[in-house]
C-alpha cells in the first residue's frame, strides 16, 4: 500500500514480511493553492521546495516572457569599481566625477576600499547561509505574526498574496532601532555580523550621499544626509538553486525606495540593471560580482530629492542553478519626513518633476504593489 499526502515527501511501503522503508519522493502539489500553502503559509519557502527534491519549476514560478531576463539581451557592466579611499586625497575630484556620472546614468556602481572589513563581508555571507540552513520550523519563528518583533520578518517572494507569479527568493528582513533590540530580536545565526555591517557601512553611505548632494551645488541644511538615510534595514536574501533559471526571477523589476542601498553579493552573480528599451525589448546590464566590492544602488528618494538629476535604478535578479546569497543595507528617510525635490534645484531646472510626499505614504504605496518596474513606486510622487 502506498500513501502519498499532498504535502508529504515520504511514501511508506507496508509489507508484513519486510521492514518499513521510507522512500523520499518529490512533493506533488495538486493545485497552485497547495503549493502556496507549503511555500508561503507553512514557511517552507522556496528552499523547502528545492530541498524536497524538486526537478522542475512549478507553474506558479514561471514568469511571463516579458518579465524574464533573457540572457541574449544582457551585457556586462565592465566599468572598474570606484576606489572610495581616494575620496580623500589628490584624486578627490576624479572619484566624485565617477560617482556622479554613475548616479546620473544607470544609478548603480561598485566600490572597493570602502572601509567595511573584508573578513566581515565573508563572515556575513556565512551567517546568511547559517540562517537559511535552519529547518523551516526554526526559520518560521520569524514569520509575521509570530516573530518576536514586528521589525524582523522571514518571508518568501515580495508580495505573495498579490502576485500571480512568485519570486524565487526567501529572505529575512531586520529593521534597526537600537543595538539592544537588534541583539535581542534578530536571529542568533546572523545578528552580530548584520549589526557590524550596518554600522560599518553607514560611514560609506554618509560619504556617498554627501558627494551626491554637494555635487548638486545648491544650499542645503546640514542635516540633509542624516534625515534622508536615518532609518536602516538589512535584508538577507537567499536564492535557492533553480532547475530552470530561464523561466524564473529571484526578484522582479523594481527600484529601491530609500536614499541608497549597499549590497553585498556572493560570487554567483545574477543582479541586472534595466537599460532603456530598444525596439520594445528590455535590455539588461549585468552587475558582475567583484571580490571585496560592494554594490551601490541609487534609490527613489535621491531621484526625487535631486529633481530627477540622479536616477534610481530599476533592477532585478536572475536565478541560477547554484544557490546565491546577497545582503542589502537599505537607508531610508524617517517615515514622518516629507520628501520632495530641493527647492533651489526646482528653480534652477525650471520645473518640479516630483511633488512632496510623506515618506510613510510613499512606502505604503510601494508595499501595496507587486514588483513591476520603477514606475510602480516613482509614479506615486510624479508631478502631474
Ligand atoms: O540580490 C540582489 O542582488 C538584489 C536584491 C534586491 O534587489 C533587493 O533586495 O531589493
Amino acid at each position: 500500500m502506498l500513501f502519498a499526502s499532498e504535502h508529504s515527501n515520504s511514501h511508506s511501503i507496508s509489507n508484513t514480511n519486510f521492514t518499513l522503508i521510507p522512500i523520499m519522493a518529490p512533493p506533488t502539489f495538486s493545485t497552485s493553492d497547495s503549493l502556496y500553502e507549503f511555500v508561503v503559509k507553512e514557511g517552507n519557502g522556496v528552499k523547502g521546495l528545492v530541498d524536497s527534491g524538486l526537478s522542475e519549476v512549478p507553474e506558479r514560478y514561471v514568469q511571463p516572457e516579458e518579465e524574464r531576463i533573457n540572457k541574449l539581451r544582457t551585457r556586462r557592466h565592465n566599468n572598474p569599481p570606484i576606489d572610495l579611499s581616494k575620496l580623500k586625497g589628490p584624486d578627490h575630484k576624479k572619484v566624485v566625477d565617477e560617482i556622479v556620472r554613475a548616479a546620473e546614468t544607470i544609478g548603480f556602481f561598485q566600490v572597493v576600499n570602502h572601509g567595511v572589513p573584508l573578513e566581515l563581508l565573508e563572515s556575513l555571507k556565512d551567517s546568511s547561509h547559517r540562517f537559511f540552513n535552519l529547518s523551516p520550523k526554526e526559520k518560521s519563528l520569524f514569520c509575521p505574526g509570530v516573530s518576536p518583533s514586528t521589525k524582523v520578518k522571514y518571508a518568501t517572494s515580495f508580495a505573495p498574496e498579490k502576485e500571480t507569479t512568485l519570486e524565487w527568493r526567501d529572505y529575512i528582513s531586520m529593521g534597526y532601532t537600537t543595538d539592544q533590540d537588534a541583539l535581542q530580536y534578530w536571529p542568533n545565526q546572523c545578528k552580530e555580523d548584520a549589526l557590524d555591517y550596518l554600522k560599518s557601512a553607514s560611514k560609506l553611505v554618509r560619504d556617498i550621499l554627501e558627494v551626491l548632494i554637494e555635487s548638486l551645488e545648491v544650499k542645503v541644511q546640514e542635516s540633509i544626509v542624516d534625515i534622508h538615510s536615518g532609518m536602516k534595514l538589512i535584508n538577507m536574501n537567499y536564492y535557492p538553486s533553480c532547475p530552470n533559471p530561464d523561466l524564473t526571477v529571484g526578484v522582479g523589476r523594481h527600484s529601491d525606495i530609500g536614499a541608497i542601498t549597499v549590497l553585498l553579493q556572493d560570487d554567483i552573480g545574477g543582479l541586472y540593471v534595466k537599460l532603456d528599451e530598444h525596439n520594445n525589448h528590455r535590455e539588461w546590464l549585468e552587475i558582475p560580482p567583484i571580490p571585496g566590492a560592494l554594490v551601490i544602488n541609487i534609490g527613489d528618494t535621491i531621484e526625487i530629492l535631486s529633481n530627477g538629476n540622479y536616477k534610481s535604478a530599476e533592477h532585478a535578479v536572475r536565478t541560477s542553478t547554484k544557490s546565491r546569497v546577497s545582503v542589502a543595507l537599505f537607508n531610508f528617510p524617517n517615515p514622518t519626513l516629507k520628501i520632495g525635490p530641493l527647492e533651489e534645484l526646482v528653480k534652477k531646472d525650471g520645473v518640479a518633476r516630483y511633488r512632496r510626499v510623506l515618506f510613510q505614504d510613499y512606502m505604503n504605496n510601494f508595499f501595496a504593489n507587486t514588483h513591476h518596474g520603477k514606475e510602480s513606486s516613482l509614479d506615486f510622487a510624479k508631478s502631474t
